[in-house]
C-alpha cells in the first residue's frame, strides 16, 4: 500500500490533496517539521533533502511534491486529461519553477531579513506579477486546463496557505479570476475533507525513531 509522510504545510497539502482525489487507500503518517522530525535518522536515510511531504510505494521512494503528483498522476491515469496534457504540464511546471520558489524565497525572507522591507517589497512584486499572468489565464475557466488536473492541485498549495493567512497585503486583489479559481477549489470534496484535519494536525507532535522504522517497515 501507498505511504505517505507528511505535514499539512503548502507542498505536503499538495500530496493529501491528491490522494483524496484518487480515493486510494494510503497509510500516512505526520511528520511535524516544526518540531525537527523530518531530521530522524531513518527519514534522512531515504529522504536525501529531509523535507517532506514523501511518498513510498512498494519500496519505491518519490519525494518533491510535484514528483508526488506527476508519478500519481502517471500510476492511476488520472488527474492529468490526456487531451489537455500540454496546457496542464505548461502550468504544472510553471508553479514549480516560477511560483513556487518566489513563495518559499518571501516566506525565507520574511523569517531571516524580517526588518527588510525592500527585499520583501520586491519579491511582493514579482508574486504579484506571476499571480497576475494566472489570473489571465483564468479567463473563462473553472480550472487551469479546462479539467481539473495536478496543475490545480500544485498552484493552490502555497497560494492557498498566503490567502488564507493574509501573508502578503492585496495579493490577490483586481485578481478575480484567482479568487473564484480559489473558491472553486475550497469547494471541491477533496479539500473541504481535508480542511478539518489540517486544522486540528498536532504540531506539537513528536514521534521517535522506532515509531517512524515501524511505519516504514509496514
Ligand atoms: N520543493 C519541495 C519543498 C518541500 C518543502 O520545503 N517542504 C517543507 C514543508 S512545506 C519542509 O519539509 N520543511 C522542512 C525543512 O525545510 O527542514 C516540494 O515541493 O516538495
Amino acid at each position: 500500500m501507498l505511504k505517505l509522510l507528511y505535514a499539512p504545510t503548502a507542498a505536503g497539502t499538495k500530496a493529501l490533496i491528491a490522494l483524496e482525489e484518487l480515493q486510494v487507500e494510503y497509510l500516512s503518517q505526520p511528520i511535524n517539521v516544526f518540531k525537527k522530525m523530518q531530521f530522524l535518522e531513518s527519514y534522512k536515510n531515504i529522504i536525501p533533502t529531509a523535507k517532506i511531504p514523501a511518498l513510498i510505494d512498494n519500496g519505491k521512494v518519490i519525494f518533491e511534491s510535484g514528483a508526488i503528483l506527476y508519478y500519481l498522476a502517471n500510476m492511476y491515469g488520472k488527474l492529468l486529461p490526456k487531451h489537455n496534457e500540454a496546457e496542464a504540464l505548461s502550468w504544472f511546471m510553471w508553479e514549480q519553477g516560477e511560483l513556487s520558489p518566489k513563495f518559499v524565497q518571501h516566506y525565507r525572507a520574511k523569517m531571516q531579513n524580517p526588518d527588510n522591507a525592500t527585499m520583501h517589497a520586491s519579491i511582493e512584486g514579482n508574486l504579484k506579477n506571476l499571480l497576475a499572468t494566472f489570473n489571465t489565464h483564468l479567463q473563462g475557466k473553472d480550472y487551469v486546463a479546462k479539467e481539473f488536473s495536478i496543475a490545480d492541485i500544485s498552484i493552490y498549495g502555497w497560494l492557498k496557505y498566503y490567502v488564507s493567512g493574509d501573508k502578503i497585503p492585496n495579493l490577490i486583489n483586481n485578481l478575480d479570476n484567482v479568487a473564484n479559481w480559489l473558491a472553486t477549489m475550497d469547494n471541491r470534496d477533496s479539500i473541504k475533507k481535508l480542511t478539518p484535519q489540517a486544522k486540528t494536525f498536532d504540531w506539537n507532535a513528536e514521534i521517535t525513531e522506532a515509531e517512524l522504522s515501524a511505519f516504514l517497515n509496514k
